[in-house]
């Protein structure tokens, strides 16, 4: 008959699906809900294979767990706001608008001939009115509790994109997007409160997620527990934090930021040049490379001098980069003997070292070459000597120092969110200034605040929006008086922060989604990993934010979290046009079909690992498929085959077994892999007499919805062919048969004096005395043994037998 040809299949199947909406998802409470989710997707214009990675291979999961009796919602939009738009807008003079929805509409069409079960009828795009609208919305509330404000300081500026960024948005000192160096930069701008759920954001509940995102979240909030120590100084009280309270008498010296607010004040004329010189170096450096290890330490002293809280010493107060502005209290005690980058500066400076921690044997502070940083009893001290010294022991330190107003004090790494950005292209930040009442929300009525239309794009270094003067102009919501709309716009981020709420309500106007799907989150939620900070710490923050609000009950936004990896080019490098080495899906699918390329992104390897593309390894999905179809299709070809009717049970239901745990897992390969072992036995038992009875049809029928997950299409076509009227896709998922699984005849290996002499079919339920017999029958053993006295008979149940003679 004739042979796969996809191209005839998938079309024809992608029409009727679509007809009959074979994938559209209604909320049932008679039926238990699934909601998988894949991270939605930058309509940046074309589709490419990870796309195909991200979407294709979770569809076989989504469509697995729909077969288990699940109502499975597999839905997706488009995170459309964001700077390619805008870029192009200023490269080729395009509407940003325009060119998101034209996109939308092409990756859409591209989208949909992957063969997935995503229900189309639930798509938005986060640059709908209808959508930002709610994040405005959300802002307010936010604003309302004190979870948004607005704060001058100094802030991360992309010199090449003219906006600032959010600290997760810098990377190794570099713009996350373009990898341009970033600059500090004094701005007034708005925040969201993430701190305030820095401890519950530690805790992950029972989320199932890869350890290393748990450990990325964890570095990235980094908690530090420790205490809060204040020093007397003209310019008024400069607190420290310090995470070594026990070290206080070792402290020699302060250091402050070069931005903190009292360097003004404590500089001394005679030092005014020197401090103001370094202050403006220090501004042209990234964080990373002002606290990069093992640098030349650089600082300046201003001059004046602070007092010791415990022993009323004067302490020389010095400014260096290494102390970091915008981390605990900007300013620090620093004890050379104990700490190292402190130990550094001494040395370099001539400043005094003085021992406080002894560990196996005293310091000579004038010799030693490094800080003392390990645990030991406190010296020279007073009144804690001879206490425990070290990170561990610091509780009871901070009580016996209490009344010099040592306390406690725990701080985070986490910064608040930063989320004004300097672009049109954005959902506006809904504030309007007025000269009398000062900032006041938008009502929620005149909701949304739409971004105006013939925007002129110049790179300002300030939005777009702020030139455009009758936008701009509004009343205020309180006096009814002239006033101005804020012009920045939010952070993309937030557009992501809370959209898998909206797919059930994506049509919905009074509210950002159905109350009565609130709880309704993603069971399943896939996507790369490098988004394990950003997208995710976010989205976890608005969650419990919502929570807090009364908006939902859960406190995290998805229950099992997976990462797909990267697919590589042929060369095993990163994908990439100037590589030359970029795989167009669109290229194969018109070669191969859908089916193909589905299979063979699943096979190629561990799908949370990634790996590279091979063109010659694609064939091997594809003539699977093709032997597949004359397995089912095709007259049987060959010498005829023997194999039993247990043994093609065997085959089937171990292969059934180790794809559902697999599927259950996420590991697809080995799904693949399976599969294509038991086509191999079937294509066996096709000229085999068993391809007469009713094991044989059942192996078929079985193989077929096996299929469903990973290759729609062709198992949507051979269910037709043979005979049914109803989509395989609706299918129950088969249950594998244990006791298909109990192999009646196992064979054994038989050993004469440890050497292989010949092998034997034994009954699973034999003895040994049985095993031992069978084994001593077999010719080419008896030869071994013959007329040798038997020292022992060793078996090794369902493997092999060792019988040891003597001679
Ligand atoms: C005295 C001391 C003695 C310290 C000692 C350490 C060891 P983590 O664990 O990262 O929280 N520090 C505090 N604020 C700083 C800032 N804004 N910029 C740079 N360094 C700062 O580190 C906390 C320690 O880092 C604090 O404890 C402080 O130095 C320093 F043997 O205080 B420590
Ligand atoms: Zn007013």
């Amino acid at each position: 008959s004739e042979k796969y040809n996809p191209h005839s299949i998938e079309p024809r199947w992608r029409k009727t699906w679509e007809e009959s909406d074979l994938y559209t998802f209604t909320y049932d409470q008679s039926r238990e809900n699934h909601y998988a989710l894949t991270m939605f997707p930058y309509p940046s214009g074309n589709l490419h294979i990870g796309h195909w990675y991200a979407f294709a291979v979770p569809d076989a999961r989504a469509r697995f767990m729909r077969m288990k009796g699940y109502n499975v919602l597999f839905p997706m939009g488009f995170d459309a706001f964001g700077l390619p738009a805008e870029n192009a807008a200023i490269k080729r003079n395009v509407d940003p608008a325009r060119w998101t929805y034209s996109n939308i509409e092409y990756m859409t069409g591209q989208f949909k001939r992957m063969g997935t079960m995503i229900d189309w009828s639930k798509k938005f795009a986060t640059c709908d009115p209808e959508y930002y609208k709610w994040n405005q919305w959300f802002f307010i509330q936010f604003y309302k509790r004190g979870l948004v404000y607005k704060k001058n300081g100094f802030v991360n500026w992309c010199p090449s994109c003219n906006t600032v960024l959010a600290n997760e948005q810098v990377v190794d000192g570099k713009c996350e997007r373009c990898g341009t160096v970033v600059e500090q930069k004094q701005l007034e701008q708005w925040f969201f409160k993430i701190t305030e759920y820095a401890d519950e954001l530690l805790n992950f509940g029972d989320t199932d997620m890869p350890e290393r995102v748990r450990l990325m979240q964890h570095n990235w909030i980094g908690k530090s527990v420790g205490a809060e120590i204040d020093f007397a100084t003209d310019a008024g009280t400069v607190t420290v934090f310090s995470t070594r309270p026990d070290t206080l008498m070792g402290a020699t010296f302060l250091v402050l930021a070069p931005e903190h607010a009292y360097v003004k004040t404590l500089t001394t004329p005679e030092q005014q040049e020197a401090v103001q010189s370094y202050i403006a170096t220090a501004a042209k450096m990234s964080e990373i490379d002002r606290q990069a290890e093992g640098r030349e330490k650089t600082g300046v002293w201003t001059g004046s001098y602070a007092t010791h809280p415990v022993t009323g010493e004067k302490l020389p107060i010095w400014i260096a980069d290494y102390v970091l502005v915008t981390y605990g209290t900007g300013s620090i005690m620093a004890v050379p003997a104990h700490d190292t980058r402190d130990f550094e500066f001494a040395r370099k400076f001539g400043l005094s070292i003085k021992e406080v921690i002894r560990g196996e044997t005293e310091m000579d502070v004038e010799n030693a070459t490094e800080a003392y940083s390990g645990e030991g009893v406190i010296v020279n001290s007073g009144l804690i000597d001879g206490m425990q010294g070290g990170k561990e022991h610091i509780g009871a330190v901070i009580e016996k120092l209490a009344e010099y107003g040592v306390r406690a004090k725990t701080t985070y790494r986490l910064r608040d969110w930063l989320i004004s950005r300097q672009r049109y292209w954005g959902t506006p930040i809904p504030m309007v200034y007025c000269e009398k009442c000062g900032i006041q929300p938008v009502p929620e009525s005149e909701l949304p605040v739409r971004l105006p239309e013939d925007v002129k794009f110049q790179p300002t270094g300030q939005s777009p929006l702020t030139l455009m003067d009758e936008w701009k102009t509004t009343t205020c919501p309180c006096c009814g008086g002239v006033a101005t709309r804020e012009t920045d716009t939010m952070d993309t981020f937030v557009d992501s922060s809370w959209y898998m709420y909206r797919y059930l309500s994506h049509d919905f106007d009074t509210a950002a989604f159905r109350p009565e799907f609130a709880n309704f989150t993603p069971d399943v939620y896939t996507g790369g990993i490098e988004h394990a900070i950003l997208h995710l710490l976010y989205s976890r923050f608005w969650t419990k934010a919502m929570r807090d609000m009364g908006l939902t009950n859960v406190s995290e936004p998805f229950k099992i979290l997976r990462n797909q990896g990267i697919i590589l080019g042929e060369d095993n490098e990163k994908m990439s046009k100037s590589r030359g080495n970029v795989i167009d899906p669109d290229d194969l699918v018109a070669e191969y079909g859908a089916d193909t390329v589905r299979a063979f992104l699943m096979f190629l390897a561990p799908w949370e690992a990634g790996g590279p593309w091979s063109s010659k390894g694609i064939q091997g999905p594809h003539k699977w498929l093709g032997r597949i179809w004359s397995l089912y299709f095709d007259e049987a070809e060959g010498p005829e085959e023997n194999i039993s009717e247990a043994e093609l049970r065997y085959a089937v239901h171990a292969a059934l077994k180790r794809v559902t745990d697999d599927l259950e897992r996420f590991s697809f390969n080995t799904c693949i892999a399976a599969m294509m072992e038991l086509t191999n036995t079937l294509v066996k038992a096709k000229r085999s007499p068993v391809a007469q009875t009713a094991a044989w049809t059942d192996a078929l029928d079985i193989f077929n919805r096996m299929l469903a997950p990973f290759v729609p299409y062709i198992a949507e076509e051979i269910w037709s062919e043979t005979g049914h009227t109803d989509s395989v896709h609706v299918q129950s998922w088969p249950k594998y048969d244990p006791a298909a699984l109990v192999k009646d005849e196992i064979e054994v290996v038989v050993q004469v004096n440890g050497k292989l002499r010949g092998k034997t079919l034994i009954k699973s339920g034999a003895s040994q005395e049985e095993v031992f017999m069978a084994a001593k029958s077999i010719e080419n053993v008896q030869k071994f043994i013959e007329g040798k006295p038997l020292v022992k008979e060793i078996y090794v149940p369902g493997k092999l037998v060792n019988i040891v003679v003597k001679g």
